[in-house]
């Protein structure tokens, strides 16, 4: 008996070991490499990749030929052998046209001309009168980029039996801003500490700062921002630069270039000048010579990005000079370098009539006055990264200058770290919108791809969510945002579901029901929390300075646009913050017929309603309810909707791996008590003022108005 019960407590050991062997924890991102789950599949491709070969020897090739080894390896389940020559035929050819021989045979000229100098060929076709795959490209870094995605093909249990793909990115700059500090904190990070470890840089290179470069290059992104815009002067120190170095020196074979972001005052505090001035001579050299020394360590260092004049930052203006005084100022010491200068718009005072004017009064008037290295990055939404903006009418307003966007990835006012909403929705949203700045069909996404006003410098920047934790993003849903902004960034013209199907093959499984249901959560996630916390275009209602939870009562700031009651002046009228004519007048910075569609209280988008109009509680809304009544039913739908994610996400109990299941199953249940909070609060706080009922078979909130303003959270992540 008790040798039974030996026995049997091994086995159960043994089991759970398997079990936790297998738990999957998130590290590997997308790029997992397991084995092809459909046997059909595992199959064909097994006869389509009898072999490979990759021609080059630099360090890109390199790693493409570890990533090929790593990948058909993992994804077919045996050696598949790296072999010199055609043999039997059905081989895998990767390399440039100038590397590879084999290649010459076929008309490929056509394709590489439009693949241009980091996008790729994926085809099919004879060598040398033998089946074969051929990724081929005018580059190595090309040939990387098509390696990926030809794993990615097999990743997605796609068909490769007639393949002719041709692939480019239509933007040239698609990089990641780190807002991480120097001592490792992370500004809006929710993802634990700063992946960059300074101190023991730039000798320890950790095995993370190699997995990033390859989850980046995997999907196209090739540069980082490594430190905050809030920038610490300390990072333009040689001792840091050095330390830059290296990790430049880790991204090089991946296409990633690096760049930092300056701190304007730089020739003071470093340089101990005492001005900062664009026209002082001092300075300039000083920049100058700055700029030298880090091009001396990183010969494709990518440029700075600086935020200036902005919520305490020194800039240009602390010398009666324009924004474009100050971009020009290092636009000048990097440009002999091919380097360039992203200056960012978000420039703001603090007791504006209308804060979401104002990059574009500050601005538009200096369209044609930066420098051709300079490009103007602009946030998505005229203010600040809410759960749902118009965009900003910047875009569309200044046709002679490069315009970059900027969106945000870490989740600083949609849930931060817990909550699960993919975010290809907003980004598409966005770069969708049509500005009419040349008539119908100039949207923002040809803004920011050059096209619309001719530009070739173009970029776009994405506000990184990654930290130390060991999966990256904290909720492992915050990685296909990750995943979908740098896609985007490649392609904007892929949907938002084909980002999450391939997304969720990647990660989870490709099984069709897990592919069908997880596909349901994220692309209705994003719409979910704009209804729990800023339906019909409420915005900037949160907790104070730290973001989290709701916050429509926040009043007391000196700094009155950093209160919430200035964006939705709830009154006993009515809410919303009127920007027509006989308000702000902000619908004046677009172009008609969209400013004339926002002024008209009937015509104006629903979910732009109470951005640019102060509209009744009882007004009567297309739906036939009235305005509050409107509200309330937008809240209780945001809620529900979280549990209907709830019970998708429990159906597929079993079928998704048990850790990746478990730890998104807590973040729900978060997510459920965070919207349930924020339903009940807003109501709450905004039936003070409408002194209407919540509609009846509704929920009543189980607690009172002064319980949820009284809460405070001042150990929230992400703050500095
Ligand atoms: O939304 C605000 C954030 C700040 C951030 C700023 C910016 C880096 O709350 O934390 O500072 O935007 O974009 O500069």
């Amino acid at each position: 008996m008790k040798r039974t019960l030996i026995v049997l407590g091994l086995l159960i050991t043994l089991a759970g070991l398997t079990t936790d062997a297998r738990a999957d924890d998130g590290y590997r991102l997308w790029l997992k490499y397991d084995l092809v789950s459909n046997p059909q599949k595992l199959r064909d491709y097994r006869t389509s990749v009898r072999g490979w070969m990759i021609s080059g020897s630099s360090r890109t090739i390199q790693a493409a030929r570890k990533e090929l080894r790593n990948g058909l390896n993992g994804l077919l389940g045996s050696e598949i052998p790296e072999v010199d020559g055609i043999g039997e035929g059905n081989i895998l050819i990767c390399g440039t046209y100038r590397d590879n021989p084999l290649l010459r045979g076929i008309d490929l000229k056509d394709k590489l001309e439009e693949a241009g100098t980091e996008g790729f060929v994926i085809m099919t076709g004879k060598v040398g009168g033998k089946d074969a795959i051929i990724v081929a490209a005018n580059t190595d870094i090309g040939v990387l980029h098509g390696v990926f995605d030809f794993l990615r093909l097999l990743q997605t249990q796609r068909d490769i039996g007639d393949l002719d793909i041709v692939s480019f990115p239509r933007i040239k700059l698609r990089i990641l801003d780190h807002w991480d500090n120097l001592n490792g904190t992370v500004e809006r990070g929710y993802a634990g500490f700063s992946i960059w470890n300074w101190h023991t840089l730039p000798v320890f290179i950790k095995r993370r700062y190699i997995d990033y470069a390859r989850a980046n290059a995997s999907i196209g992104i090739n540069g980082t921002v490594l430190n905050s815009v809030n920038a610490d002067p300390l990072i333009l120190t040689h001792r840091y630069l050095v330390k830059v170095a290296a990790l430049a020196d880790v991204f090089r074979p991946y296409g990633i270039k690096v760049y930092l972001c300056a701190n304007f005052d730089a020739p003071i505090t470093l340089g101990k000048l005492k001005s900062a001035s664009p026209l002082d001579t001092n300075v300039r050299k000083w920049w100058k010579d700055k700029a030298d020394e880090i091009y001396s360590l990183i010969p494709d260092f990518g440029g700075f990005l600086v935020k200036a004049n902005s919520e305490g930052q020194p800039g240009p203006s602390d010398y009666g000079l324009t924004q474009a005084d100050g971009a020009n100022l290092l636009a000048d010491a990097v440009r002999p370098h091919g380097g360039i200068v992203m200056w960012r718009a978000f420039v703001y005072t603090y007791n504006p009539k209308d804060r979401a004017k104002q990059a574009c009064e500050i601005f538009k008037p200096l369209d044609g006055k930066f420098a051709s290295n300079v490009l103007l990055q602009i946030k998505n939404g005229p203010l600040d990264f809410q759960p749902r903006e118009p965009f900003s009418p910047l875009f569309g307003a200044m046709p002679k200058t490069n315009l970059m966007m900027e969106f945000q990835i870490t989740m600083e006012y949609l849930g931060q770290g817990t909550s699960t909403v993919f975010l290809a929705s907003l980004f598409k949203e966005t770069l969708e919108s049509d500005t009419y700045a040349k008539g119908k069909g100039s949207t923002v996404a040809k803004v920011v791809d050059g096209s619309l006003d001719g530009h070739t410098l173009t970029g776009i920047a994405g506000v990184s969510n990654i930290g130390a934790d060991r999966n990256w993003t904290g909720n492992e849903f915050g990685q296909s945002s990750w995943y979908a902004f740098g896609r985007l960034a490649w392609n904007h013209d892929l949907t938002s579901k084909q980002i999450a199907d391939e997304w969720i093959r990647m990660t989870f499984s490709n099984d069709a029901e897990v592919v069908a249901s997880v596909e349901r959560i994220m692309l209705e996630s994003r719409e979910n929390v704009v209804n729990y916390m800023d339906p019909l275009g409420l915005n900037m209602i949160f907790g104070y300075d730290n973001h989290y939870g709701p916050g429509p009562w926040v009043d007391w700031s000196p700094h009155p646009d950093w209160n919430s009651t200035y964006y939705h002046k709830a009154d006993s009228l009515g809410v919303g913050f009127d920007r027509t004519k006989t308000g702000s007048d902000a619908v004046s910075q677009y172009h008609p017929p969209l400013s004339a569609e926002f002024a008209s209280l009937t015509e104006c988008p629903l979910k732009y309603l109470l951005w640019f109009h102060h509209v009744p509680w009882n007004y009567q809304m297309k739906s036939g309810k009235t305005l509050w009544d409107d509200i309330c039913y937008h809240y209780y739908a945001g809620v529900d909707s979280v549990r209907e994610m709830q019970n998708i996400w429990n159906s597929l109990k079993g079928k998704i791996d048990k850790q990746e299941w478990n730890d998104e199953q807590m973040f729900l249940d978060i997510q459920e008590k965070e919207a349930v909070w924020w339903r009940n609060a807003c109501a709450l706080y905004f039936q003070t003022f409408s002194k209407m009922p919540i509609p009846a078979g509704l929920e009543k909130p189980d607690k009172t108005l002064e319980y949820y303003e009284s809460l405070k959270f001042p150990n929230a992540p992400g703050t500095w």
